[in-house]
């Protein structure tokens, strides 16, 4: 069996699971059976011990491997900070408008790129199997490759790949698909990505596609593919189980009696529509009267990227409509909106999703959309709460069995929030026994496994 070799922008300490989650939990497995090595950097910035003089950093955890390194500050700056979460994550997120195009951090981006690439070659054997994560190293491999690297390289891009017409926006938008053509296998979260990235390859590559997955342009070859990331079921049920999440449960309960509880869980980011969806409900208020006094939104904004000027402003914008509907429409004993801008304990989650009637899962734009999956697996078969899934979450593809909605018209999103809430339990049931038979069928574990399994087989399958 080949060692598996992971790389990601972060390293997560396996051994830290409960509090890293099930995308750490399923690359560990891996990991772990094949005695792997996982690379990334350390997350921390170090001036002494960065750029050309890093050194990597290696410690064991079980039969795994971490390996890290330090960044400078202008390594971080540009290459973080700058190019992967000013440019790539707005642009690959429609959000071209906020897309800060600095000639410097493309730079650093290559940099950093390339940095990784001279320090993971020095660690490699001929018949490792490298696994690359995510939008800060698309450019991985093609540095790799011009080391002289010849092992099987996958790339899995966690966010969604646009259309060409915006992908164009990026200056670089052909050096950076071009780099896809590094890798042997490319695997995106839909088959909208996949379709982006045909489209992409046919229009501005000349590209020939071969077969279902196989495509070659630039002079080069590629097989891409929709395997779409799942959840630990089993792992988030466990937990749902332990004393936090009881605990959690109990004392939401105790707080909101009879009333019904929406849920929001969301890093604090663009993407996910938080103002939309603060306006949704605002509309449910006015239109649906009954609301008054019986509904509350508790929504979770956990803190993320806070060094990049556009989070700061939507905080802002955040706590000014929290603020104006609680104004509004509260009442002494009755406060409409409940915003927290904290990360609430992962152990505590499960407990938090399964006392919610519904839950309001509305980005403008998501690669798969985890919290939809583990509101589902939260819940009680006997008696489960509603999820409205925006349809341009990835995992809308997947959750044909949530009321699917358009997260920018805020009449439907309060009518769809109206119609969860008022759903009838035979209803309910349905809908929530179908998702879930579809988390278990499509899980983390069948998500890693598809994966490997792909990259493995010869290139012309
Ligand atoms: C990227 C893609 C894709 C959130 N708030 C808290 C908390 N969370 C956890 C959730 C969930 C995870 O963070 C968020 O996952 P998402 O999928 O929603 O989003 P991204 O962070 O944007 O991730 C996304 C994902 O990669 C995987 O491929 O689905 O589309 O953008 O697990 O539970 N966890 C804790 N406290 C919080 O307050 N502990």
């Amino acid at each position: 069996m080949s060692r598996l070799v992971v790389v990601s922008n972060r390293v997560a300490d396996p051994r830290k699971s409960a509090a890293a989650g099930g995308l750490a939990v399923a690359l560990s497995e891996a990991l772990q059976s094949s005695g792997g090595l996982w690379f990334g950097w350390s997350g921390q910035i170090s001036e002494a011990d960065s750029g050309q003089g890093a050194t990597v950093r290696l410690s064991r955890a079980g039969d795994t491997t971490l390996a890290t390194l330090d960044l400078s500050q202008a390594d971080h700056d540009a290459y973080y900070l700058g190019y992967a979460n000013s440019v790539l994550w707005p642009v690959f997120h429609n959000r071209l408008d906020l897309a800060a195009l600095e000639r410097g951090d493309l730079d650093g981006y290559r940099r950093v790129n390339r940095l990784f690439a001279q320090r993971l070659a020095a660690l490699l054997a001929p018949d490792d199997v490298i696994w690359v994560h995510d939008y800060h190293l698309i450019p991985l491999a093609a540095e790799l490759r011009a080391l002289g690297c010849s092992q099987r390289i996958g790339f899995f891009l966690h966010i969604p790949l646009p259309p060409p017409l915006l992908m164009a926006a990026i200056p670089q938008h052909e050096w950076l698909m071009r780099s896809l053509f590094a890798y042997d296998l490319v695997g995106f979260q839909s088959e909208t990505d996949v379709a982006h990235f045909s489209r992409y390859v046919r229009q501005e590559g000349q590209a020939a596609q071969q077969g279902d997955d196989h495509f070659e342009a630039f002079g080069r070859s590629v097989r891409a593919r929709c395997i779409p990331i799942g959840i630990d079921v089993a792992e988030f049920q466990a937990l749902g189980t332990g004393r936090e999440a009881r605990e959690m449960g109990a004392t939401l309960r105790a707080q909101h009696g009879t009333r019904s509880l929406i849920v929001g869980v969301d890093r604090l980011d663009y993407s996910k529509g938080l103002p939309q969806r603060l306006r949704a409900f605002r509309r449910l208020l006015q239109d649906y009267p009954e609301n008054h006094g019986q509904t509350v939104l508790l929504q979770v904004a956990a803190p993320s990227r806070e060094q990049v000027g556009a989070y700061a402003e939507l905080r802002a914008e955040l706590e000014a409509l929290s603020g104006q509907i609680n104004g509004e429409h509260g009442d002494i004993d009755w406060m409409p909106v409940r915003y927290l801008h904290r990360t609430v304990s992962r152990r505590r989650l499960p407990g938090l999703y399964a006392s919610a009637r519904v839950a309001l899962v509305t980005p403008l734009r998501d690669g798969m959309n985890l919290v939809a999956k583990e509101y589902v697996a939260a819940q009680d078969p006997a008696d489960p709460g509603v999820l409205v899934l925006s349809r341009f979450a990835g995992a809308a593809e997947q959750m044909t069995d949530a009321l699917l909605v358009n997260p920018y018209d805020i009449d439907a999103v309060a009518q769809a929030t109206q119609r969860a809430l008022r759903m009838p339990l035979d209803e309910r049931r349905i809908r929530h026994e179908r998702l879930l038979a579809g988390l278990h069928r499509h899980d983390v574990h069948w998500w890693q496994r598809e994966f490997l399994q792909r990259l493995s087989e010869p290139a012309h399958a």
